[in-house]
């Protein structure tokens, strides 16, 4: 037999065992689930207080997430979500928008991704660190049955 035609039979063979995983053996839990629905969220970086408001976001698994992010302060900010793949700059006193569909289940943290100083807040010492919030993804799945 020709070397090639065994590359190529095992390659196909790859791929078949990836596609019966993906839609019969994956778990339900971890299959990405799409609802065609979509959240308006808005978080704000509240002026001169170090702080994400809210710092706790519920969204649907599946839903798709519009986040119009404001940014208070006259320093730069930024917003990182890595589960989702997000890293945006949030330049100061402005508005951006992000986007992106929650495909997985769980709580996931987002934070400031750019270094922003420190400072007293009701004298409590906040700073860029202190930036950080939650989003709970819940499952449509379980939540039905
Ligand atoms: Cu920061």
């Amino acid at each position: 037999m020709n070397k090639y035609f065994i590359l190529l039979a095992l390659g196909i063979l790859i791929i078949a065992v990836g596609i019966v995983y993906r839609l019969f053996l994956l778990p339900q839990k971890s299959q990405p689930v799409v609802t065609g629905k979509t959240r308006e969220i808005t978080i704000i970086a509240k002026k001169d207080e170090w702080r994400f408001e809210p710092e706790i976001i519920d969204v649907n698994r599946g839903d798709k997430v519009l986040a119009t992010i404001v940014n208070e302060d006259d320093y730069d900010h930024g917003i990182a979500l890595d589960a989702f793949g997000i890293s945006q700059r949030m330049p100061a006193n402005s508005t951006i928008k992000v986007e992106f569909t929650a495909t997985q289940e769980g709580e996931f943290p987002f934070y400031c991704s750019v270094p922003c100083g420190e400072g007293e807040v009701d004298g409590h010492k906040r700073s860029h660190f202190d930036m950080v919030g939650k989003l709970h993804v819940r499952s449509i799945i379980s939540e039905t049955r």
